[in-house]
């Protein structure tokens, strides 16, 4: 069964903001553009957990859902992103699927995985939802970013509770030694990119990316990947200030 946010990908891509700024009023502001999932970022964004919860509550219904990259592959800050509320959770260095079973296992409680019970940080007012309710809302997409995880692509996109195989461009070919927009352009069959979408094809898994900008992001498009992380506040931010100072001053 897919992911109930995954559904639209059948026909559609998804597209995503990320949010570096840790700004509780920047994340409610992409989750109110017409973006389909939003993500704070712990592993290289400035968020920790007290913005990670400030921002999860500044949420209202209707907002696009909230995401979380933890810092590391740990069941631990995968847990307390969840316990604060996030959809979901996007694993970064993901190299094996052994790796890709503990992010899913550290998803879900038992019998499914070892998830620790306590949604304490959920709004009070709000009944905590079930363990097989919370187990069938997650979602856990695991980062396919190194030499390792190419190799072993497909075991991980085979891994019981991955919904969403996603590529880190940027550290993706900094392994391989090449550049973001080489790799992106290799579309030989045997290439990385066309590799991991055909892996997520076989196995019913959604192939995703962290794309950023534009033009990427529907390179990554034509290449099959539909979950898509298509801008950071930091970098509209400063796009829209460039942009502005471009207007006024020719
Ligand atoms: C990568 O491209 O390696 C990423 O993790 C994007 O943040
Ligand atoms: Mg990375």
């Amino acid at each position: 069964m897919p992911h109930p946010l995954l559904a639209r990908t059948a026909t559609d891509v998804l597209l995503g903001g990320w949010s570096d700024l840790a700004s509780p009023a920047a994340a409610a502001s992409l989750a109110r553009t017409g973006l389909d999932w939003v993500l704070l970022d712990m592993q290289h964004g400035e968020h920790d957990d007290r913005s990670v919860r400030d921002c999860l509550r500044g949420t209202r219904p209707g907002d696009a859902p909230v995401l979380v990259r933890p810092p590391r592959n740990d069941a631990q800050d995968i847990g307390r992103a969840l316990d604060a509320g996030a959809a979901g959770v996007v694993v970064p260095m993901v190299s094996s699927a052994e790796q890709a079973r503990a992010a899913a296992r550290a998803c879900r409680y038992a019998p499914r995985g070892n998830r620790s019970w306590g949604p304490h940080a959920l709004d009070a007012a709000l009944p905590a939802p079930t363990p097989e309710q919370a187990d069938a809302d997650v979602l856990c997409a695991v980062m396919v970013e190194t030499r390792a995880g190419l190799a072993d692509v497909d075991a991980i996109a085979a891994t019981e509770g991955v919904d969403v195989v996603f590529v880190g461009p940027f550290d993706l070919s900094l392994e391989l030694g090449t550049t973001v927009d080489d790799l992106l352009a290799a579309d030989g069959e045997d290439d990385p990119l066309p590799t991991i979408a055909r892996a997520c094809a076989a196995h019913g898994v959604v192939p995703g990316a962290f794309a950023a900008t534009a033009a990427r992001a529907r390179r990554f498009r034509e290449l099959g990947f539909r979950f898509l992380a298509a801008a950071t506040d930091s970098g509209l931010l400063q796009d829209g200030a460039r942009q502005r100072v471009a207007q006024l001053r020719g």
